[in-house]
């Protein structure tokens, strides 16, 4: 038998699934609000063809569903807008212009599409959910409370004659926002390019005056792609540091610059090839200067978000009352009857000789004696609200306090039935079996039906999660039984009423 939530006429069909789905949005919602974005951000930089789009695309290669919103990498000179990518539990790619309006796309855009847009205020941004774009609850350089996330950019190549956002990459970027580190992208066999140097230098110069601003020092991320040979791994970084820690030095900044060279050959593109190792290393590097600041915050995807949650928000003990409830409240029906007698052994002859005022007095306390006081569930209920903020808050009240009360509630009923009946018993009853079989029986009915609905049994099935601590694993349970149970109580009313 379905226990549909009580909410009276409405006639709707499904109205039990969609009000359980609100529920659950509103928890997703709550759950999500908080994410804003970091001021800080990490911009990939380096001449034309030198991979910076193809690093992106390996990094991000495990989402493999959204291949075409990732950015185009190819021989010809490819980037010609900067590509802001960060996390959002939808993948969506996005145009974005100075006034902040925003395009859909439903694919990367080539090169020609790109250029037909202004790349000095215009430019993409590519949400998706990548854990490693989460930085937690940090507070580094932003004021804004919650969740933040990295902002990656894959900035047009130096050189590829894209205004001045490629040429000049301390206009655009660099010098107005606040940098957690920097990546410099170059293939093995450039790295004695001048112009890169005149460009690194220019970057050097303005971290000397203080224009552009890095968290913690100057975290330098080299990345030399095309090292397809591993034995010159070691000299290619060793050349590398040289060559850029002399310039640190000709610029004054060798003290504030730290640097780590990963080497690197991602292959052709259709080349499956493992870079987890090579992954793991970048996001490393590119989080040194926050290190430490990112293992404080609070872990921010959402089982990880769930799993730290306050003590208070914690449902293992409102569950645990929840069933103690229920348990009680089944036993109290189980005694209600005995020997299919709502008060066992009791007969006119025991009540002989007594006024009507005794008679319910005596009739009263043995039937006291055989069920036990009753406690109403609208107290008991009380104490298991949970708080306006909990992100379960909706689900909570719609769903699970008030499947609680449809089923605890029918034996407030009963209990109130029976105890009008005892009030109200006359002195010239002659059968009082029948007379409380008549007056109780159908509300006694309802409630042992209560007991054995699917909300019942959902609630007996989760009994051993109250001592579970995986908080995602509870939490994820309840909602999906919850699914189950509404949408069967939708289709058993659907049949009645077909
Ligand atoms: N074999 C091999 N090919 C690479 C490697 N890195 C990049 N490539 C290829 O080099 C070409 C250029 O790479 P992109 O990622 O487009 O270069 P980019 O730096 O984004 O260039 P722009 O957007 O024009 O500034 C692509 O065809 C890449 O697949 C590598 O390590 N090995
Ligand atoms: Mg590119």
């Amino acid at each position: 038998m379905a226990t549909p939530l009580p909410n009276g006429q409405d006639n709707t069909p499904n109205k039990n699934t969609v009000l359980l789905e609100e529920s659950i949005q509103a928890f997703n919602d709550k759950m999500l609000e908080k994410i804003v974005d970091e001021m800080a951000v990490v911009h990939i930089i380096g001449s034309f063809s030198a991979g910076k789009s193809r690093l992106v695309r390996e990094l991000l290669s495990s989402h493999k569903t959204i291949h075409a919103l990732l950015p185009i990498s190819s021989l010809e000179r490819q980037s010609a807008l900067p590509l802001e990518i960060t996390y959002a539990e939808t993948p969506r790619l996005l145009r974005i212009d100075a006034d902040k309006n925003e395009t859909l796309l439903f694919a990367f855009p080539v090169r020609e599409e790109q250029q037909l847009f202004d790349a000095s205020n215009h430019y993409l941004r590519l949400e998706l959910p990548e854990p490693e774009l989460l930085l937690g609850n940090v507070s580094l350089c932003s004021a804004e409370e919650g969740i933040k996330r990295l902002v990656l950019k894959d900035m047009p190549g130096w050189n590829s004659g894209d205004s001045f956002v490629a040429d000049n990459p301390l206009a655009n970027g660099l010098v107005s926002s606040d940098n957690i580190s920097l990546v410099y992208v170059v293939r093995a066999n450039g790295m004695d390019s001048q112009d890169d140097l005149i460009r690194l230098q220019a970057i050097f110069a303005a971290v000397q005056t203080g224009e552009a601003f890095f968290y913690n020092n100057l975290h330098l991320i080299v990345v030399v792609t095309r090292c397809d040979n591993s034995n010159e791994h070691k000299a290619i970084t060793d050349r590398m540091t040289q060559r850029l820690q002399e310039l640190a030095k000709k610029m004054d900044i060798e003290e504030q610059l730290y640097l780590t060279v990963l080497c690197v050959d991602f292959g052709k593109e259709q080349d499956v090839l493992n870079h987890e190792e090579f992954a793991k290393y970048f996001w490393q590097a590119i989080f040194a200067p926050i290190a430490q600041e990112k293992i404080a915050a609070t872990p921010s995807d959402l089982a990880n978000r769930l799993q730290h949650w306050p003590e208070d928000w914690l449902v293992q003990s409102k569950l645990s009352s929840s069933f103690l409830l229920i348990k009680a409240a089944k036993q109290f029906i189980e005694q209600f009857k005995k020997q299919d007698q709502f008060i066992a052994n009791m007969n006119n002859t025991r009540l002989l000789g007594l006024s009507k005022q005794e008679r319910r007095v005596k009739t009263y306390n043995a039937w006291l004696k055989q069920v036990g006081v009753w406690q109403s569930s609208t107290e008991n209920l009380q104490k298991l609200q949970v708080t306006d903020d909990h992100p379960l808050a909706l689900w909570w009240s719609s769903y699970w306090l008030t499947q609680l009360y449809s089923l605890i509630n029918s034996v407030d009923r009963l209990v109130l039935q029976m105890d009008t009946a005892i009030q109200q018993l006359p002195i010239e009853v002659t059968d009082l079996q029948s007379y409380f079989h008549d007056r109780v029986e159908a509300s006694y009915q309802q409630a042992v039906e209560a007991f054995q609905s699917p909300f019942y049994c959902l609630s007996v099935a989760l009994e051993p999660m109250q001592h579970d601590n995986d908080q995602a694993k509870v939490v994820a349970t309840l909602l999906s039984l919850s699914i189950i149970d509404v949408k069967y109580a939708d289709y058993y009313q659907l049949l009645k009423t077909a």
